[in-house]
């Protein structure tokens, strides 16, 4: 369970209405797919993974990474019912994508990395501090249907 406070909520809040989705999103999952090779098996059906350039550039990531994000968006209106939120995308992990869930937190982390590069100095530690309880509550909220 992640407990956040008012003040982290709104850091969090005031920071996503700034978060340009599609690039952050995508740059994210091409960062994962590059530094965790592994975790490119899931998406091979997404063409051309070959090296670090075509994923960044490869359409399919970018468009899968913003919807990722997008999914992020509804952790952030539902701070204080993350796994309600994600019980059927925890479902669809789990039993259909197989996927292993410490995935998540790699993502999650990766995410809080492009967030800080993009906002620079404006993303506070204390905001930092705040998205790094949110990618964990999401990678929690994702794992929790697990069997
Ligand atoms: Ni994930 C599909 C959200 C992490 C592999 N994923 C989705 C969809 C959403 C989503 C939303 C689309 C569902 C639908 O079409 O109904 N995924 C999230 C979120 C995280 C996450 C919020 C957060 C950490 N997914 C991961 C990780 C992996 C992953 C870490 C693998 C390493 N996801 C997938 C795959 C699909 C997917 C594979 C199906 C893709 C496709 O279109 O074929």
């Amino acid at each position: 369970m992640v407990h956040l406070t008012a003040e982290e909520k709104n850091a969090i809040t005031s920071l996503w209405g700034k978060v340009a989705i599609e690039q952050t999103g995508g740059e994210a999952l091409g960062r994962l797919l590059i530094v965790y090779p592994w975790t490119s098996r899931f998406f091979d059906h997404f063409g051309d993974l070959s090296n670090a350039k075509a994923v960044m550039s490869n359409p399919k990531v970018l468009a899968h990474g913003a919807k990722v994000l997008v999914a992020f968006g509804d952790a952030i209106k539902n701070l204080d019912n993350l796994k309600g939120t994600f019980a059927k995308l925890s479902e669809l992990h789990c039993d259909k994508l197989h996927v292993d869930p410490e995935n998540f937190k790699l993502l999650g982390n990766i995410i809080v990395i492009c967030l800080a590069e993009h906002f620079g100095k404006e993303f506070t530690i204390d905001a930092q501090v705040a998205w790094q309880k949110l990618v964990a509550g999401v990678a929690n909220a994702l794992a929790h249907k697990y069997h």
